[in-house]
């Protein structure tokens, strides 16, 4: 080595691994990257510092006059504040203009892949897919009637089942209408608790269709045109709707219908689930419709045969991000890890494929394969990358299996060309995932009295304290990890059990929160005795963050179990996302926000430089929604906000005084409520 490329790489800003991460995994494969002289997000982290500017909000580059930057004077506004851009835009009208992009972008990523599911499922109903089935009929015909479709017809005046596959297409037909049909509003929207519904159709933000409040945020957004905060939040609603309780919820009913529904099972997590004798694939992005065949692809003899044959033990699949969560919730393949470790995949030297959809995918992972026997192989029309290192298999439903045994072979032929210098870290956890709402059900009451009267009937007599969703991503801003791991970790502490989705699930699963056992550690004793007696994690994982719409339905289950008010916002309950980074986590603090539920950000939110429009999203919205947005970068001040607001909302209900722990009957909790 040249003695200055030795200087400028000493002079090199690089992550402090210990500083960067909570995760040892993690640290070592830094380590070990810094030594190969390989830069990951992390290293970049240090390097590349945040425009101080956009991280508060307030640069308007949406007309070629601009871009226009406001920033908040140091010594803050006094008097009127008179910032504004060349066209007369205020600082609230830019930060809520940047703030719905935000939306519509998050919202457009969760639609569409409810869409590509959607489009899958019509070809299963109409039967011109050979490698997609209907794997949970029930499911079909659970939620057949929230899209209008009947599933019994009269005949003769009798009552008489109606045939399945003709149930099945026209759900299928009516479920892709809702991207863009032309009148009326989204039909899921009246699986909300009724008032709750009311107060959106009252207020005029209901939905139309998911793609016309996407392209109405665009629009409305363009230069010149909504120009009053209040009206772009008011669309904001509309389109984050579009996406919870539309595209998201869409894809979530689909992909457990075709899929099946996730129920408990037992899996690992974290980098040392990959194995040095094994052909390893890491599948990473967000779409279950390929991952889904490639999993039935990995683990069919024929591809098993193959890898023996060429010296392997066999195929170990691992996941990384929310296709991660996908396969693991359903068929229990373990992730790899977070989002913040997908380059470090490919450092352990022994990825022999990794295979990336849609979102959250690092253009970097190209110049780390490089480095590598790697093959990266991109499957998605919509999301390919520039570098020539890169395979593009493009994955089309049609020959879904012929596309994922192409793949799964290409990695097999590649563990031959694996270097010396295989590093996998050690670390690895047991997880029990794979919960959703209706094994929730199940759990809790079994068979014969599956319902959610168990949970609230343990939040009145305060044996739980109340219900936090936590989810979202990570950082590079902000330590790998450590703000979901103690926000959690003091959430059960004190007794408020946790629902989880996306990459919190992942990381908590990493600390081996998801485990039963766990609750005797780390919960209270209430939620201890809760969890011991029932049999469950005092986190429960509920997959992806498409999944988030599992949350809102779980949190409608409570409402309807009854004791606990008539509304989500009137539920001891809060969300958080400690680690955000990614539009979608905006699109789904709307939609929660807009569902009645208080929802806390951790690392900072681009609104800060406009503090009008600040207070109106962290108080105003309270009055309108029931929820509201808030900012705590401290995990435990974040805890503190949230127990605070369950205590709140405890004592509205009249169960804040400590309870007779007594079994609750319905009479019992109607008395509540009319109390
Ligand atoms: O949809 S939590 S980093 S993986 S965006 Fe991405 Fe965030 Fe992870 Fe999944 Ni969700």
């Amino acid at each position: 080595m040249s003695e200055v490329k030795a200087k400028v790489e000493k002079e090199a800003k690089v992550a402090d691994p210990v500083a960067a991460s909570i995760d040892p995994a993690t640290q070592q494969m830094l380590r070990r990257a810094q030594e190969l002289g390989i830069d990951t997000v992390f290293d970049r982290a240090v390097s590349l510092k945040p425009c101080n500017i956009g991280i508060q909000g307030i640069c308007c580059k949406n007309c070629a006059m601009g871009p226009c930057r406001l920033p908040l004077p140091k010594s803050g506004i006094e008097g009127e504040d008179t910032r504004k851009g060349l066209c007369g835009a205020t600082p609230n009208t830019i930060a809520a203009r940047n703030f719905a992009r935000m939306v519509a972008a998050g919202a457009a990523a969760h639609s569409d892949h409810g869409r590509s599911v959607a489009e899958v499922f019509l070809s299963v109903a109409r039967k011109e897919n050979k490698d997609y089935t209907i794997k949970d009929p029930e499911k079909l015909l659970a939620i057949a009637p929230h899209y209008g479709v009947a599933t019994t017809v009269e005949v003769d005046g009798e009552t008489r089942d109606r045939d399945f596959d003709e149930i099945a297409l026209e759900l299928a037909e009516v479920a892709l209408g809702e991207w863009g049909k032309p009148e009326g509003q989204l039909l899921n929207l009246k699986r909300a608790p009724q008032p709750l519904y009311e107060r959106w159709n009252k207020m005029g933000e209901c939905p139309r269709n998911i793609d016309r409040e996407i392209v109405d945020i665009m629009h409305r957004t363009h230069m010149g045109v909504d120009q009053d905060y209040k009206n772009i939040i008011k669309q904001c609603t509309r389109a984050s709707l579009a996406d919870g309780w539309g595209g998201s919820m869409i894809a979530t009913d689909l992909q457990d219908v075709m899929f099946g529904t996730p129920y408990p099972l037992q899996s690992e997590a974290n980098l040392g689930i990959m194995k040095e004798d094994h052909v390893n694939i890491i599948i990473h992005g967000h779409e279950p419709i390929l991952s889904e065949m490639i999993v039935a692809a990995a683990q069919s003899k024929e591809m098993i045969d193959y890898a023996k044959t060429i010296g392997a033990k066999g195929i170990q699949l691992g996941g990384i991000c929310c296709t991660g969560n996908e396969i693991l919730q359903r068929h229990g393949v373990p992730p790899a890890g977070t989002f913040l470790q997908q380059e470090l995949a490919i450092v352990t030297g022994a990825c022999d494929a990794m295979v990336v959809d849609v979102q959250c995918v690092f253009q970097n992972l190209a110049n780390v394969a490089k480095c590598f026997h790697t093959k990266l192989v991109t499957t998605h029309p919509m999301a390919r990358m520039e570098q020539d290192n890169v395979i593009h298999i493009e994955f089309d439903e049609h020959h879904a299996m012929d596309d994922a045994k192409r793949i799964v072979k290409m990695a097999i032929d590649n563990f031959k060309n694996r270097g010396a210098e295989v590093m996998i870290p050690k670390q690895k956890a047991t997880q029990i995932a794979g919960f959703s709402v209706e094994s929730i059900k199940y759990h809790l009451g079994g068979s014969f009295r599956g319902d959610y009267f168990t949970l609230n009937d343990n939040i009145i007599n305060g044996r739980i304290r109340g219900i936090a969703g936590v989810v979202g991503c990570n950082n590079a801003r902000t330590r790998h990890n450590e703000a979901h791991i103690i926000l959690v970790k003091e959430l059960i502490k004190n007794d408020v059990i946790v629902l989880t989705t996306g990459c919190n699930g992942i990381a908590c699963a990493m600390e081996g929160l998801l485990t039963p056992e766990t609750a005797g550690v780390f919960c209270g004793p209430g939620l201890a005795e809760v969890c011991e007696t029932v049999g469950i994690p005092p986190v429960l994982h509920l997959g992806s963050c498409v999944d988030n719409s599992r949350i809102l339905l779980a949190a409608t289950e409570v409402v309807k179990a009854g004791g606990l008010g008539k509304d989500i916002q009137d539920l001891p309950a809060a969300g958080a996302a400690p680690e955000w980074m990614s539009e979608k986590a905006i699109s789904i603090g709307q939609y929660f926000v807009a569902s009645g539920v208080y929802t806390l950000f951790g690392v900072s939110l681009p609104v800060t430089g406009a503090p009008v429009f600040q207070n109106y999203l962290f108080n105003e919205l309270e009055k309108i929604y029931g929820g509201k947005w808030d900012l705590a970068v401290d995990p435990l001040e974040m805890a503190a906000k949230m127990i605070a607001h369950i205590d709140k909302k405890r004592k509205a209900l009249g169960i804040d005084k400590a309870r007779e722990r007594v079994l609750m009957d319905m009479a019992d909790r109607q008395k509540l409520e009319t109390a």
